[in-house]
C-alpha cells in the first residue's frame, strides 16, 4: 500500500512562539498542498488540547472545505474523537494499538511510533494502519529520544513491514530524498517547517514529488 503522501508535517505548539503562529502555520501548510497534518501537544491539559484541536480543524477546513486534509491527533484517541480528527498516532508508552483501535473504530487512521526492529515487527502484527520509525537522525525536538536508527534503520524497517512506513527524526529538506530512497513511504517533519512553514512545505513537496 502507498501512503497518501510523502510529506507528513507535524505541528507542535512547543516549537512556535504563540498559538496564533501555530494556526497560521497550519493554514500555510494546507494551502500549499499538505494533505495530512498531525497535532502534537505534549504539555497542555485535555480541555485546552481539545479547544486548540478544534481551532486547528477550523483553520484547515478554511483552506480545505472538502476535508481532503487528514488531521491526526498525537497520543489521545479520546480527543481524536472529540475533535473529530481523522486518526490518532500513538507512541510506545501510550494506549496499545488494539485499545486505540477499539476507541477510534475501523475507519479512522491509526499510526504507531517504533524505535527499533522488535517494536517495528510487533507493530506489523498490530491493527495500526501505518508505522513510524525513528529517530532517523539526531533531533532536538523530542525529549529523551531513542538511539538514532539512521538510513540503515529505515531500510531494515522497510524489510519488516508491508504497511506504510513513515520516517521521523531530524528530517530536513536536505536529507528527505535519501530517506525516501531508503524505503520510507513518507517523511514526518517538525523543526524544518517552523521558520517558514509555507515555503518549507512547498520545497518538501517539490523535492519529494
Ligand atoms: N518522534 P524533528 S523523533 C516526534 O523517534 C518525534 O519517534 C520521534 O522532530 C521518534 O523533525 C521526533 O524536529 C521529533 O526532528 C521529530
Amino acid at each position: 500500500m502507498n501512503f497518501i503522501t510523502r510529506f507528513y508535517p507535524i505541528l507542535d505548539p512547543a516549537c512556535f512562539p504563540n498559538r496564533d503562529a501555530l494556526l497560521a502555520a497550519a493554514g500555510q501548510l494546507v494551502s500549499v498542498g499538505a494533505v495530512i497534518l498531525q497535532y502534537r501537544n505534549k504539555v497542555d491539559d485535555g480541555g485546552s488540547l481539545l479547544a486548540e484541536s478544534r481551532r486547528l480543524r477550523e483553520a484547515v477546513f478554511h483552506y480545505r472545505p472538502d476535508g481532503t486534509c487528514r488531521l491526526i491527533m498525537n497520543d489521545r484517541a479520546d480527543l481524536c474523537l472529540a475533535a473529530d480528527f481523522d486518526g490518532v498516532h500513538v507512541g510506545q508508552l501510550d494506549l496499545l494499538p488494539e485499545s486505540a483501535r477499539r476507541i477510534i473504530g475501523e475507519k479512522r487512521w491509526l499510526g504507531i511510533s517504533t524505535h527499533n526492529f522488535r517494536q517495528a515487527a510487533e507493530a506489523e502484527q498490530s491493527p495500526a494502519d501505518y508505522i513510524a520509525i525513528g529517530p532517523v537522525f539526531d533531533t532536538l525536538t523530542k525529549s529523551n529520544p531513542d538511539p538514532v536508527v539512521g538510513l540503515d534503520g529505515v531500510r531494515r524497517a522497510r524489510e519488516l513491514t508491508s504497511k506504510p512506513l513513515v520516517a521521523i527524526g531530524g528530517i530536513t529538506r536536505e536529507n528527505c530524498q535519501a530517506v525516501i530512497e531508503a524505503g520510507a513511504d513518507a517523511v514526518a517533519v517538525i523543526s524544518d517547517l517552523v521558520r517558514q512553514p509555507g515555503k518549507s512545505a512547498e520545497e518538501f513537496l517539490r523535492i519529494l514529488g
